[in-house]
């Protein structure tokens, strides 16, 4: 699918930079790429100040999460910053052409996805945590949840990693490594299934229903992530099939980020009022003084 003298120029590079050598990308596609990076990280400072704002409004048992949920915010922020660097700098605009493309004598870095991944490193583990803070464990013991959560998390996203590389050179380790991540992830979404339904035992309705909504994000979400590893496979080895990458990531980043952590917020603030948790600074305007 590519020409082999792409290969020996580019080696292990990702297929966003063969298309930049081979085809260039139209203003559109290219543009449309910049601002959707850029959207990423509008939102993650955005939901920074959701999350530090609204840590009051639940007791202090849950406000781990809202920490956890600050961690992962600043880290993607400085990530997806980088990301979009990483973007513009890669391809630059050929007159003659009238396309973004891939200089060959190009001195800086290739587009390479790989920031993504060692942030997820960081904010995997966050995110699976964060809900432990959040849910009362009936059988499991946190910290076996929580071991195995980090186990699974890290080795899906290392070996996830390494096949990557592989995208355009090699399909047999890119498949194989991809499929050695799969097992990882099967095993957290099972873990995740559980540590669910057990935290939907004995809580409110609301917050059972709340929780019942960030099982639903969480696999949807999840799942995109493996789908964009695999978009030069699905028939989209051009410029639809990159700024799908770009979209599908933000899609799915701000959805397992922060759609996730705000329904985590939900879940604590419906819990905190059924323990009886006055937020001072909320409630005590809707009441008016007695007297
Ligand atoms: C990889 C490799 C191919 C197979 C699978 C993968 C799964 C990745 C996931 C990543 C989730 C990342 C999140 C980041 C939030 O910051 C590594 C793409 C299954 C599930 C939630």
């Amino acid at each position: 699918m590519v020409q082999e003298s792409s290969k020996q120029a580019l080696g292990n590079a990702t297929f966003e930079n063969y298309v930049g050598l081979e085809q260039g990308f139209s203003e559109m596609a290219y543009q449309l790429s910049a601002h959707v990076l850029t959207l990423g990280y509008a939102v993650m400072l955005a939901a920074l100040f959701y999350f530090i704002l609204t840590i009051k409004s639940v007791a202090p048992k849950y406000r781990m999460s809202s920490v956890l949920s600050v961690v992962v915010m600043v880290s993607a922020f400085l990530l997806l910053f980088v990301q979009r660097d990483n973007w513009v700098e890669a391809f630059t605009f050929n007159q003659d052409t009238g396309l973004y493309m891939l200089d060959p004598n190009h001195a800086g870095d290739l587009f390479n996805n790989g920031y993504r991944y060692l942030n997820w490193l960081i904010d995997v583990p966050m995110l699976l945590f964060q809900i432990l803070f959040v849910v009362s464990l009936k059988t499991s013991s946190f910290s076996s949840v929580r071991n195995q959560f980090w186990f699974s998390g890290t080795l899906m996203i290392l070996t996830g990693y390494v096949g990557q590389y592989y995208e355009v050179t090699n399909p047999v380790a890119f498949f194989t490594w991809g499929a050695i991540s799969t097992v990882f992830f099967v095993h957290i979404l099972i873990l995740m299934r559980k540590v669910i339904k057990e935290g939907q035992q004995g809580v409110p309705d609301q917050a059972a229903k709340y929780l019942g909504t960030i099982w639903w994000i969480f696999l949807i979400s999840w799942m995109l992530y493996p789908g964009a590893y695999l978009m030069p496979y699905l028939g989209l080895f051009g410029e639809a099939g990159v700024v799908g990458r770009h979209i599908t990531y933000t899609v799915a980043d701000v959805a397992s980020k922060v759609i996730y952590g705000i329904f985590l917020t939900l879940t604590a603030q419906v819990l905190s009022k059924a323990d009886g948790y006055k937020d001072v600074e909320f409630d005590q305007v809707e009441e008016p003084a007695k007297g």
